[in-house]
């Protein structure tokens, strides 16, 4: 059994510099400790999918970042570990636990199943992992070699069984500050522009911001406007991409604009808790929404039906806009704000007939964007 803070410390000196995750009873002690130290933080995310988002998001950010969860979210996070961290080989220190561990002690029947897979499940994503240190003489060890994958631009992970960490209370919590929740600025009107027209008022007036455009035709859009360093084509993933723009913004002071499709922030909305929480005045979430799944043939999304500036409101973000007409955009664009903003701008559904795909590979955009970050 080791100390958290022992383990934290050792994190430390190999510079993670930042905690996320989704809790689980194994891993109180760690997250008590992230939480309850003041050298540490601690990124609570709604769902272990986001955590690896962000903690992909930390990475092009200049930081460094470990996301710990129970086995049962490895399922939740095999996209993002997949499409985004092994895809772009974006590196992050991973801490699965195991429930349901085999011979191990008894455990809850829901356990089970994936207690018998947690290891295999890794290894068929091609990811390297080992025991998490059971000793304070492993854990220098164990993370020098976490940190030699981080380096090589792989994910890493330990498996942490029951009692691996000694208890850590929670000795001291902030509590969130909760501020009146913003009023949405009502501003649709019946035309709408198409998405190349937004994404070029976007690149006009982005002013150096650093562009993530969502999974589909947001990025191949992006991409055919000309490709630059300023841009980050999420490709997969799915409804990660403001987590991936959270994890930035906590790292890097560049300001980000999210670029999001309706169908992808529904798949994973949890995150906009995440993101009106931290309401961090570096990050910008546009929502292109044309109220289909553009990019698998049209589908309607039921996109109509949502209100997502008002969702964006009651989640904390520090102001709000419903809006479709291109001199909204500009003055939004130009806008400085004071937390995380959330446009939702209704546009045309449709794109241009013969577009591209980014022909710079997904390894390459990760490195100069992460580059352009650190200009
Ligand atoms: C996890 C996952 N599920 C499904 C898909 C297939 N897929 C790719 S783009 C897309 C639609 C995205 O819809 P939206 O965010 O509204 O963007 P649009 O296509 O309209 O630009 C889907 C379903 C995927 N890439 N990943």
């Amino acid at each position: 059994m080791i100390n958290a803070q022992d383990f934290l410390t050792e994190c430390s000196k190999q510079g993670f510099n930042l905690f996320t995750g989704t809790p689980c009873s194994y891993l109180k002690p760690l997250i008590n400790a992230t939480i309850s130290l003041p050298e540490f933080n601690f990124v609570d995310s709604t769902n272990e999918g986001d955590a690896v988002a962000i903690a992909c998001g930390a990475w092009l950010g200049g930081g460094a970042a470990v996301a710990m969860f129970q086995n049962s979210g490895l399922g939740n996070a095999v996209n993002p570990i997949t499409s985004l961290s092994r895809a772009f080989n974006i590196p992050f220190l991973g801490i699965t636990t195991l429930r349901g561990e085999p011979g191990g002690k008894a455990d809850e029947p829901q356990h089970q199943i994936m207690g018998a897979i947690t290891a295999k499940f890794l290894e068929v994503m091609e990811v390297k992992w080992e025991w998490f240190p059971q000793t304070l003489e492993q854990i220098a060890p164990a993370l020098k070699r976490a940190k030699e994958s981080f380096d090589k631009r792989q994910a890493y992970f330990f498996i942490m069984r029951d009692g691996d960490v000694d208890k850590f209370s929670l000795t001291k919590q902030e509590k969130l500050t909760v501020a009146a929740k913003a009023d949405v600025t009502h501003k649709f009107t019946k035309e709408l522009i198409t998405r190349t027209q937004a994404l070029e008022l976007v690149k006009e007036y982005s002013n150096g911001a650093a562009l993530l455009a969502s999974t589909g035709k947001a990025g191949r859009e992006l991409h055919d406007l000309g490709d630059n360093d300023q841009n980050f084509y999420m490709v997969g993933s799915m409804g990660c991409a403001p987590s991936l723009g959270l994890g930035i913004a906590l790292t890097s002071s560049k300001k980000t604009i999210v670029i999001d499709g309706d169908g992808a922030l529904m798949m994973r909305m949890g995150n906009m808790a995440t993101l009106g929480r931290f309401n961090k005045n570096n990050l910008v979430h546009l929502l292109l929404d044309n109220e289909v799944h553009d990019s698998t043939g049209g589908q309607a999304s039921g996109s109509e039906n949502v209100a997502f500036a008002q969702i964006a409101s009651a989640c904390g973000y520090s102001e709000c806009y419903e809006i479709s007409r291109a001199d909204d955009l500009i003055s939004l664009l130009k806008t400085d704000f004071k937390g995380t903003a959330f446009i939702h701008m209704k546009i045309q559904a449709g794109s241009p007939e013969k577009l591209g795909r980014p022909k710079t590979t997904p390894i390459e955009v990760a490195e100069r964007f992460k580059n352009f970050l650190k200009s």
